[in-house]
């Protein structure tokens, strides 16, 4: 370990906090193993022991979307090819329901910028599934969409997130934040949330004591300094307002998209980046390794590198396979929990708000 790699560990084991110029040389340094170990040990100091996951619904309501960023294989037109669809709130609850039985405590529902649902739509569906089924918790819609139902009907962010919390709404997902450098923004997904309207939504979530997750889309035309950039505005805004529980690093599937010349992650850039991201969110308790999107293997080996939560079941997400994600669209309790005992940790079956269900 370099002279330079040795002063962090330090400053990681003193609890002093990493700034931007430490979270780039861990980026600029090739030596994995100590990162890791690094950020290992601050999984353990942060989490035990405990590997968390839980068992989820993904619903996805609709792919027809104004926005049309130019990552995304899963946004279509109304009136274009691609297959658009738009499930009504019935079918949204019929669809929840057919998985109630495998004994999920989630839905988790990520949709897209329909350009005219209203609010009532979003509300409507929340209940239905609330209604039906008050012991699964309802984790639903990005701040892009938050934001997005804001602009369509007129009501605050406030409001909205107020409409939705009183129809069933638990949490909030943590997609849409893709990089927070907004001229990175304009070029890639310039008709949503801009990175200060996104952690306003997260803000204001928060402070109605509702608690969201955090992503960061890399691998494609970022550059370190905006990922560490990132990880610093998330960091700023949990110390000013906490109700992050989760950061979950989500490397850009090129496939089918309009940036198809850009190569997939590395596997050294994908565990780097987890646990990078376990040393410098020091305030945000865990660190997701979405095995939908980082492949079983890198997904497994993540959980020795700072990830202390492998996502959950999944039953049927759509936005990761529409890119190209070439894992299975579901994994059997089963084979998740030997996944996490193989690596050495204790499988642990979380509620949305990571209250402890079961150890395995
Ligand atoms: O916002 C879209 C990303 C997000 C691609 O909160 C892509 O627990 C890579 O929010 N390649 C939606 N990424 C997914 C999401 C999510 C997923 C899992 C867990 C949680 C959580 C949230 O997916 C989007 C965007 O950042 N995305 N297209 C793509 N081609």
């Amino acid at each position: 370990m370099d002279i330079r790699l040795l002063e962090i560990k330090e400053k990681v084991k003193s609890h002093e906090r990493l700034d931007r110029a430490d979270g780039l040389y861990l980026y600029e340094s090739h030596d994995l193993l100590a990162i890791g170990e690094m950020a290992r040990d601050k999984k353990l100091e942060m989490s035990g022991r405990n590997v968390f996951f839980n068992v989820n619904r993904h619903i996805n309501l609709t792919n027809i979307c104004v926005s049309r960023c130019k990552f995304c294989a899963f946004g279509v037109d109304e009136n274009g090819e691609g297959g658009p669809y738009l499930m009504t709130a019935d079918e949204a609850f019929e669809f929840g329901a057919a998985a109630v039985d495998h004994g999920i405590t989630e839905f988790h529902i990520v949709s897209a910028m329909h350009p005219n649902l209203g609010l009532d739509y979003y509300a409507e569906v929340v209940r239905k599934l609330n209604q039906g089924f008050p012991d699964i918790h309802i984790q639903a819609f990005t701040a892009v969409e938050i934001f997005h139902m804001h602009r369509i009907s007129g009501r605050t962010i406030r409001e909205v997130l107020q409409v939705l919390k009183d129809a069933g709404m638990g949490s909030m997902p943590g997609g849409g934040a893709e990089i927070f450098n907004d001229e990175i923004r304009r070029k890639l997904c310039p008709n949503k949330a801009m990175s200060d309207e996104w952690l306003d939504v997260h803000r204001i979530a928060h402070q109605m004591d509702i608690k969201t997750n955090c992503t960061m889309l890399y691998g494609h035309i970022e550059s370190k300094e905006d990922r560490i950039e990132h990880m610093i505005r998330l960091r700023e805004l949990q110390d000013e307002m906490p109700g992050f529980q989760s950061f979950i690093p989500l490397p850009f599937l090129p496939e089918n998209t309009s940036m198809e010349h850009i190569k997939r992650t590395s596997a050294v850039d994908d565990l780097k980046t987890i646990a990078i991201s376990r040393l410098m969110l020091d305030n945000i308790p865990h660190v997701k390794a979405f095995w939908i999107m980082l492949g079983l293997p890198i997904a497994q080996i993540a959980l020795d590198f700072g990830a202390d939560d492998i996502d959950g079941t999944v039953v049927e997400e759509r936005i990761m396979h529409a890119a190209g994600a070439g894992t299975a669209k579901g994994i059997s309790k089963e084979d998740l929990v030997n996944l996490i005992k193989d690596s050495g940790y204790i499988p642990t079956e979380r509620d949305t708000l990571y209250n402890i269900i079961k150890e395995f």
